[in-house]
């Protein structure tokens, strides 16, 4: 059987690192594209030279040709221009809008059937209008922010409880950004809810509030420490796991900005929410019990997205 297809779309900094992780892991075929001459062609073949030592059987192949990602079965979107300093995802629209439609685009004409899965900021206006742009089917364009937002949430939960990262299970809902919702009531260490094991830990409820707000501005956090851009290790992991979900069927159930119409009282907005991802693409939402406090705070969240998807279609009036 054909090696799967993957094409990277945005060979800057998280593009190159799901090139490696892929490639890595033996997910298939890599095609890395971007608009910048030499950069894809030279990270492939840097890559490519892993290969005898790491292992792994994969073609990487850089191109400027959207020609080139023909086929594919998973693409992923990081082509755009990430944050500075003093800069809010919010601020990067205008830039990336465009982007997104020449994206969206290249997609159409070349990978219709792949599985999308869009991380260029600010992620719930952009990835809904690349599905707008690219004329995909809704379930098989998703955008990735819950998986990360979730695993920072974890980590600094991890570090206060003093235990493994691999028995928290947090969830982070909404939009991807200030007003994310990281949800306690449904995040557990190996099963007991958060709340319970404070309790019998004795860690004050405000320590938790505190975790929230770090997890809030996790991005922000990184961008002030490098200066010169955003992180992309955990938003590359972040965005293979969901493609893994997707090429090997798994039904995993991932906080995701996903389509939601109809659920959680929304109706046609791309919102993180806990999605169920198989090789029908996002096969399910599951809409969990909300507290009121939480309810209110998606509420909040899903406005924000709503004012960036006027502000989307203030600026291109084919959206
Ligand atoms: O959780 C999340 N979704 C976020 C997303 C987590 C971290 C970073 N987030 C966003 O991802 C970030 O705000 C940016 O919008 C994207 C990509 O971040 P990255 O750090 O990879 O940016 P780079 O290193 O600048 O890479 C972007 C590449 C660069 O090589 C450009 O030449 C290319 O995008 N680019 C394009 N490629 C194709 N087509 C067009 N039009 C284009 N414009 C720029």
């Amino acid at each position: 059987m054909a090696r799967k297809k993957i094409a990277l779309i945005g060979a800057g900094m998280i593009g190159g690192t799901l090139a490696h992780l892929a490639a890595k892991k033996e997910m298939g075929d890599i095609v890395l594209f971007d608009i910048a001459e030499g950069i894809p062609q030279g990270k492939a073949l840097d890559l490519s030279q892993c290969g005898p030592i790491e292992g792994f059987d994969a073609r990487i192949t850089g191109t400027n040709d959207y020609k080139d990602i023909a086929g594919a079965d998973v693409v992923i979107v990081t082509a755009g221009v990430p944050r500075k300093p003093g800069m809010s995802r919010d601020d990067l629209l205008g830039i990336n809008l465009k982007v997104m439609k020449a994206v969206g685009d290249g997609i159409k004409a070349n990978a219709p059937d792949a599985f999308v899965i869009c991380i260029t900021n600010p992620l719930d206006a952009m990835v809904w209008a690349l599905r707008e742009f690219s004329g995909l089917p809704h379930e098989k364009v998703v955008g990735m922010a819950g998986v990360l937002d979730s695993a920072r949430f974890a980590t600094f939960l991890a570090w206060e409880f003093g235990v493994s990262v691999r028995d928290v299970n947090a969830f982070v809902l909404g939009g991807h950004g200030d007003t994310m919702v990281p949800v306690t009531s449904y995040t557990t260490i190996s099963g007991i809810p958060v709340n319970d094991l404070a309790k019998i830990r004795g860690i004050a409820p405000e320590k938790l509030d505190e975790i929230v707000k770090r997890t809030r501005g996790g991005g922000g956090e990184i961008v002030a420490l490098l200066k010169t851009g955003s992180a992309y290790y955990a938003p590359a992991t972040s965005a293979i796991a969901m493609a893994e979900a997707y090429l090997g069927d798994q039904k995993r159930i991932l906080p995701c900005a996903a389509y939601v119409d109809g659920k959680y009282g929304l109706d046609g907005l791309y919102v993180g929410v806990p999605a169920v991802i198989g090789a029908g693409g996002i096969e399910d939402i599951v809409e969990i019990e909300l507290s009121d406090e939480e309810k209110s705070n998606l509420k909040v969240s899903t406005d924000a997205v709503v004012e960036l998807l006027d502000a989307c279609k203030a600026m291109d009036e084919s959206l």
